[in-house]
Order: C-alpha cells, then structure tokens, then sequence
C-alpha cells in the first residue's frame, strides 16, 4: 500500500518536472523566436499582410525603398506563393530595395528577434540571400544606431523543383538605451525576386544569429583620399567596335540607336584619339571599358567566341529594335576582315598607343551582354573571352567592369558570383531604375550621395561607384556634379561613349569638364579601378587599439595611445592620411619617431601601407599636469 503522503510528493514532483518541461519548451521556443502554444507573442502590427496601406499593394504600416515591394499571392492577383495559407506573401525585387516592417515600441536595454520565411522564383534560375538591420529611432523619430545581420540564404523554387521549406531569415539584437521604436529592414543581395511571409518579431530569441552594430567608428579617423585631396575622380569611356552596342542597338537607352553601326563604330575609334589629345594637354590618365572585338587586329581566320551563342533575350519585347537577334548568331556580322579592311569592327591597333599614354583599358564584357537578362554560364564565357583576347594584346584579366547599357538590373546572386570568382572588384554604369538604383538622382540630376560602396552582399569583395553621363547639354551640370562631390568628399566617374567625343561640342565640354576638374588642385584624378582600389583598401583597413605598453622610445610623456593599422588588401594605400587628435605631442610609426614638420602643420600624419602592410602607430597626447 503505498501511503498517502509518498502519493502527494510523486504528484508534485511530477507536477514540478512537467512544468520545468513546460519551462523549458516555451523558453526554448522563445529563444528560438517561436512562439509558444496558446499565446502569441508577435509584437509586429499587420504581420499577415491583412489590411492594406495608403500605397497600392503595400501593406498597412509597411515601408520599402522603391517599387517591387508588394502583396502577391492566390488570394490577392492569382500568382505568387504563400506558406501559411492565408493567400498572400510580400514581393521583394531590387538589390537597392528593401521591405520595411511597420514601427514597433521597444523597452531599452531588452533583446528583440525577427524572423521572417523566404523564397525566390527568380527568372535566372538562382538562390540569393538577405539579411535583416534593425534600425532603433529614439522618441523624437531620429534613427540612432542600426544592427545588422549576417546575410542568409534564400532557397530557390523552380516549376521543376519546389523546396521542401521556406529559409528563415532570422536575427536578434538588444535595443540600444536610446530606442523607443523598431523597424526591421529585409535587404536583397540581388535582383532575384523574393518572397516573404510569416514575419514575426518578440522578444528573446538568443539562439540566433546576432544582428552587430553597423556604425561603429574606427578608433583612427582616416582621410577618404590620399595626399589631402578632397574628391576623386574617374574619366572614363564606353569603348565597342560595331560588334557592341552598335550593331545590337536597342530602340530604348540608345540615343543613336537609328545611325549607321559602321560609321558608329568609326566614330567610336576617332573619340580615343580626340580624348586621348584632351587628356594629354592636362596629364591625366583615364579608363576605357573596352568590349572584345576592341582587342581584335582583325578575323580572317574565323574565330568563334563564347561557343557562338543566339541570345534569344536580345528581343523587340525587351527592347531591341526587331527579333533579328533572338535566332540568329551574336557574332554573324563580324565581317572577317582586319583593322585595314573593317576598322569599325577590330580596335586592336589602338590598344598600345591607349597604354603608352597611360591609360588603362577595363571590360565593357566582350559581347556587349545585357547583364540582368544574361545567366551565370554565359557570364563566365564572357569574362572568359575578354581575359584571353586582352591577353593577346598584353592587357591583365579585367578587374572593373561596366555594365552595357546599364544592365545591371536583373543581376541574380550566382551572377554577381561568377564576377566575384572572375576577380571583378568594381563595377558602374549600374541601373538608374527605382528598385535597382544603388545612386538616386536628386532634383537636379545630380547623384545625390556621391560615393563609391559595397555591392550588397559583397561587402568588402566588390565596390560599385556612381557615375555621371557627360554631353555638352550636360557639361554646366557636369561641374556642378563634380562640386557636390568634393563637398561631399566622394567620388565620381565622369563618362561618355568614345563616339561621342568627336564633334566640336563634344571636345569642348569634355575638355571644359577635365580643364576645371584638375584645375580645382583638390581633385584626386585617377583611373577608374585605381580609385576603386584605394577605397577597397581603405575601407578594409583593420585599425585595432593595442593596449600592452610600448617596448621602446617612451619618451618619459604621458601614456601613448598605440594603434595597429592594417591594409588587408591587394592595393596599396599611398599616401594614406591619419587624422591626429589636436593635442597630439608626439607621433611614432613602428617606434620610430616622425619629425614633427611633417604633421604638425596640417594635422595629419602620411603613411604609405602596402598591400598586406601593417604599421604601429603611437600617438603621445601633449602632458598635461602630471609629470
Ligand atoms: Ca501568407
Ligand atoms: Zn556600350
């Protein structure tokens, strides 16, 4: 028999353990920002894309950078996808997009987690990735830090193949002591088409990937150009025989698009000795994004590139003048003569002189592709053919790259892949189009933030650097675009095509443009993979503190401040400025003392750091009472 009192501690210590079990689970489900059973903890107001907004398909409270963020699914237009059987998800198209959760009240100090589930259909046929940034504004509605997440992949579904489940895109981070308000920020790091569903955001969450503060200073301030220049600026050209955009002219971004290709394409040969004559009256040496056939001295011989290839994309729907394309060879036209016989098809004689004058030649890619409509085989044949023509006149693998015809848009991840594997390291002439536009134009036309940055998705791997289009009717808004770069300490590239360097006006407005840029003095001029070079060294730099104390030169001062700087890049940093703290005394570089004329005037200390370099910086703070 078993007695009374064994019974009721066998009921509670069962009771106990079930509710540690249930403890447990719900905690566990917390820290993994699920929600437990019975309740709901989502804080994220319309997190089933419910009611709808002011703006058309943005739900109630949502935000979102640009157009292509908006509710799709069965039960809204027929098409899309949905996880939850609700009928509707939220589209995300446009690397320079996002989606925007609606603002969420948040106690200091306490930690918050997202989750939200994704998938693409994207028309390349490839995954992607995002990544979650919580943006904390105080009580006045100011942003005051952001955290961001690592960026994850997005599972891909094809009519063939649909995943056996959504990725979850998830992250956590604790509110700052200043938040009262929380957005969450979804950001593409493509053009692939996402969708998104089953948002949630609560507290907890400590299981997942942690969100970092994304504007954490440098404990060194560093000066964005080298030798004290204020801005820095690419002049730089679209540079195709007729085989380019001339022969495959599309009815849309081509102003010329009705001329004759071959008198195009011997304007496009005229335009580099006309620019190079302008340049060299002022020492300046530019870029030509040059596509394949530049490099050819002729064809007799037949050759076939990149496997031959139709572009069935190159059609009237997207944009060409006819269908001519969509069935027939890219390179049919090519007239298998030479630089004697064609001189608009094969550039090849002008690649030396371009390169003795100190030029440098970059990839316009070697068939003139349209890039968001190209898949990832055809890129890597393209970059292919471009590094192994180049080669032939003696020119390195391509490193920067201008898209033609702007056609960035529409990049998929595994494309942005086959560039990065390919060692692209800058792009421009990227899309000017909402979603897409990495570099929104202000009122005037002008490139509002006029400085270079990380591909989404590629931070530190690939820069992209805005650019303007230079023709005499712009030539006023040219100078006034290289004034807003300077006061904002950025950078731009300053282009046309070669062909349009060869009337009067033409000369005159580029020649206008380059005569007051580097008359200014302040203005950095470099070529264009040159400058993307410098700013991938300089915002890799890895400045750290050090704190042991110094083994030499002590100088019986107060106590130095020490820093390790670190170029973790293949480019060297010349002339790299350090800004030093106004009550500097003294200054070292590797215990080596620097004289003080040649810091104390300005205020900043020169150091050139070679690629892989690192340096230790001491800086004495002048002594103030004690000894
Ligand atoms: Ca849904
Ligand atoms: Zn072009």
């Amino acid at each position: 028999m078993i007695s009374r009192q064994f019974a009721l501690s066998a009921i509670i210590v069962s009771f106990i353990i079930g509710a540690v079990g249930v403890f447990l689970f719900i905690s566990q489900r917390l820290e993994r920002c699920a929600a437990p059973p019975f309740v709901d903890p989502n804080l994220l107001p319309n997190a089933r894309f419910a009611t709808p907004g002011d703006v058309a398909g943005l739900p109630e409270g949502w935000g979102r950078g640009a157009g292509g963020v908006e509710v799709r699914g069965p039960a809204v237009d027929g098409q899309g996808f949905d996880l939850d059987g609700d009928g509707r998800a939220l589209q995300l198209i446009g690397i320079a997009n996002y989606a925007l959760t609606p603002p969420i009240g948040v106690q200091p100090g306490t930690a918050y987690c997202f989750t939200v589930a994704a998938l693409t259909d994207s028309l390349l046929r490839s995954p992607t990735r995002a990544r979650l940034v919580f943006e904390w504004y105080d009580d006045q509605g100011m942003l005051r830090e952001r955290s961001v997440t690592p960026w994850q992949p997005v599972v891909l579904w094809t009519p063939e193949r649909s995943p056996d489940a959504w990725t979850t895109i998830a992250g956590y981070a604790r509110a700052p002591q200043t938040a009262r308000i929380l957005r969450v920020r979804i950001e593409p790091s493509s053009d692939d088409r996402i969708y998104l569903d089953m948002p949630r955001l609560q507290r907890g969450g400590h299981t997942l990937p942690p969100a970092q503060n994304a504007d954490v200073s440098p404990p060194l301030t560093i000066a964005p150009w080298p030798e004290g220049y204020r801005a820095a600026v690419a002049f730089t050209f679209d540079w195709e025989t007729a085989m380019g955009g001339l022969i495959h002219s599309r009815s849309v971004d081509d102003p010329l698009a009705d001329e004759d290709p071959i008198q195009r394409g011997m304007r496009m040969r005229t335009g580099v000795e006309t620019s190079m004559s302008i340049f060299a009256r002022y020492n300046v040496r530019a870029t030509y994004f040059a596509t394949g056939y530049n490099f050819l001295m002729g064809n007799r011989e037949q050759r076939r590139f990149m496997n031959d290839p139709v572009f069935t994309w190159a059609s009237a729907a997207n944009g060409w003048r006819s269908d001519r394309w969509t069935n027939r060879p890219w390179f049919a036209d090519d007239p298998y003569g030479t630089v004697a016989t064609d001189p608009a098809w094969y550039f090849g004689d002008q690649i030396d002189p371009l390169r003795a004058a100190g030029h440098e030649i970059q990839s316009h890619t070697f068939s003139h592709l349209y890039g968001g409509y190209a898949d990832a085989a055809t890129w890597r044949a393209d970059i292919e053919a471009w590094n192994s023509v180049a080669a032939e006149r003696g020119v390195g693998i391509a490193r920067a790259l201008a898209f033609p015809w702007s056609s960035s848009a529409g990049m998929s991840d595994t494309n942005w892949d086959v560039l990065e594997q390919a060692g692209i390291r800058a792009v421009t002439r990227l899309s000017d189009y909402g979603p897409y536009n990495l570099f929104p134009l202000d009122e005037r036309g002008l490139v509002r933030d006029p400085h270079c940055r990380w591909l989404p998705g590629r931070e530190g791997r690939i820069i992209t650097c805005p650019d303007f289009y230079l023709t005499p009717a712009r030539a006023k808004l040219a100078v006034a675009q290289i004034e807003q770069t300077v006061a904002a300490g950025g950078m731009i590239d300053i282009w046309s095509h070669t062909e349009e360097v060869t009337s009067a006006a033409q000369q005159a407005a580029w020649e206008d443009v380059v005569s007051y840029t580097v008359g200014r003095g302040d203005v950095w001029v470099a070529p264009f993979s040159e400058i993307a070079g410098w700013q991938i060294a300089r915002m890799t730099l890895n400045i750290t503190t050090l704190t042991e104390p110094t083994t030499s030169t002590d100088r019986g001062r107060s106590t130095a401040h020490r820093y390790q700087v670190q170029n973790t890049s293949p480019y060297h940093l010349a002339g790299m400025m350090i800004d030093l703290p106004p009550d500097t005394a003294d200054v070292a570089i590797n215990n080596d003392i620097v004289p003080r004329e040649q810091w104390q005037h300005s205020g900043w200390l020169r150091i050139d750091l070679a690629a892989g370099q690192t340096v230790e910086v001491t800086l004495w703070p002048t002594r103030s009472s004690s000894r």
